[in-house]
């Protein structure tokens, strides 16, 4: 009888270790998919803006998804510096005003990526060609 009892208890502990491992397979599968706002998604897109001799940015307006990345490449002669912030319109002409988020510095060739991990409207402009209305939005949904 006491046999029969050891036995028994080995096949429940058997039971429980094979329901365990299941229940650690799902909390991963569960963790990795409601993480999405601090971890990009494996179908995270980079969009390219082309800064052109012609003081553009090609597209100048961009709706993207949350964790995609932008990434903006001189394609003309001309070097450029894009800046997120504010194009406005002062006494001296039009001036930017910079939010901080992200700044290429000076490019003459080459290329400046950055990467939206919120939602929102992002506007940004040229900084050595604001005056010839160098601006462009990322709207991030
Ligand atoms: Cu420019």
């Amino acid at each position: 009888m006491k046999k029969v009892v050891i036995v028994l208890n080995m096949v429940v502990l058997l039971i429980m270790f094979s329901f365990y491992g299941c229940g650690i397979a799902d909390q991963t599968n569960s963790g990795s998919g409601s993480d999405s706002s601090t971890t990009p998604p494996s179908g995270a897109t980079t969009h390219i803006v082309e800064m052109t001799g012609d003081y553009e940015f090609v597209p100048s307006s961009l709706t993207i998804k949350q964790g995609d990345s932008v990434k903006w490449v001189v394609t003309g002669i001309k070097a450029h510096e894009v800046g997120s912030g504010t194009a406005i319109e002062g006494p001296d002409g039009r001036k930017g005003v910079p939010d901080g988020l992200w700044n290429s510095g000076k490019m003459a060739s080459g290329s400046f990526t950055y990467t939206f991990n919120s939602t929102g409207t992002f506007p940004y402009y040229c900084n050595m060609h604001i005056d010839q209305g160098m601006t462009g939005t990322i709207t991030v949904k």
